[in-house]
């Protein structure tokens, strides 16, 4: 008896495609270069501690984060393949200061936003990291996009997804009709889908945050920490934390296990009044995976990440993401109504 044939990741976006009778299947084209991008990166952050690719590279990148040679490779592989995958207009990274143009004669109708190497803090100490991406339709109306092409709301994301590097290398994505994980059998480079559906359970066991900020916290996240720390009545038990320090680690466990993130606005770095993650190519793309997981995303300060106009590529946000009726209590507490 033949083993089922496993559901290729080209297969569930054609699948998807098909669903669409206007689809031209340039999404879909799309898709499959960001994929080969990633196996790229994945085989490369898989020979790092051998290929004299770990540590630092000298650089210091926009955010002013001292660049990894990881890093380097995960922003080149990228954007090499993506300038002249003949789908986009314009593209913006974690690691570059202004808009990437694509190869002229290449220019498509959707714009990519993608951090190309999340957590590489993590690289030299063999943690989990990821790539992460986001899907636009350009605005402007034909050549070389803007930055007004890559500056939309969350809520407008065509797809979004990320690829985690860990014990195995995983894609997950969704343009929009749930979101799919598969898993890539490096024994013949295919990524086969291991997790549909994925929904987030609303009321987890987790809570994930950097707890050595708390004393630059607002009275109301800490009340929240506090509270998860102590007996839920249902569980007699309460929640534990996970904290990676990685952000995709942290946010696939939670999305797969159940769990609530938190990088709240804090006091800490005057230069970063609005915490840490980037909205673009961090919350944004989160936020769209985790709400079509039937979870939730929002600000500090309760607005929606999806809804947020932003004003700046590189602009950060605070963020509480995670299952739906875990956000709605950390949202009451840090509108101090708990
Ligand atoms: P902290 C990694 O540098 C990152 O951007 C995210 O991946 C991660 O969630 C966060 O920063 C960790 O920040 O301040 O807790 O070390």
């Amino acid at each position: 008896m033949n083993k089922p044939l496993g559901i290729t990741v080209s297969r569930h976006i054609l699948d998807s495609q098909r669903l669409h009778p206007q689809a031209t299947g340039e999404l879909s084209g799309l898709l499959g270069e960001l994929i080969v991008a990633a196996k790229t990166i994945s085989a490369e952050v898989n020979m790092a501690g051998l290929a004299d690719i770990l540590g630092q590279s000298g650089r210091v990148n926009v955010q002013g984060e001292k660049v990894q040679k990881l890093d380097e490779l995960a922003n080149s592989t990228f954007k090499r393949r993506m300038a002249r995958c003949g789908y986009l207009c314009v593209m913006a990274s974690e690691e570059e200061d202004e808009i990437i143009p694509v190869a002229e004669g290449y220019e498509g109708k959707y714009t990519l936003a993608f951090d190309p190497l999340d957590g590489s803090s993590n690289i030299d100490v063999n943690v989990s990291i990821g790539t992460i991406f986001s899907i636009h339709r350009r605005r402007s109306g034909s050549g070389q996009g803007n930055v007004a092409d890559l500056l939309q709301k969350g809520r407008n994301q065509v797809a979004a997804g990320y690829i985690i590097y860990g014990s195995s290398t995983m894609l997950v994505y969704t343009t929009g009709e749930g979101v799919h994980g598969f898993t890539l059998d490096p024994s013949v480079g295919e990524f086969y889908l291991s997790h549909p559906d994925i929904m987030m359970p609303t009321k987890s066991k987790y809570y994930s945050v950097n707890e050595g900020n708390h004393r630059y916290w607002s009275e109301g996240m800490r009340r929240y920490i506090e509270y998860v720390k102590e007996e839920d009545k249902a569980t007699h038990r309460p929640y534990s934390a996970r904290y990676i320090g990685s952000m995709v680690a942290d946010l696939h466990r939670n999305l797969i296990s159940g769990g609530i993130f938190l990088y709240p606005r804090d006091s800490k770095d005057p230069a970063k009044p609005a915490g840490k993650l980037r909205l673009l190519y961090e919350a944004a793309p989160f936020a769209f995976i985790v709400e079509q997981a039937g979870g939730r995303a929002i600000t500090d300060d309760g607005h929606e990440i999806l809804d947020i106009e932003p004003s700046d590529l590189h602009q950060r946000v605070p963020l509480v993401i995670g299952g739906r009726k875990d956000v709605e209590v950390a949202e009451a507490f840090l509108a101090g109504k708990r």
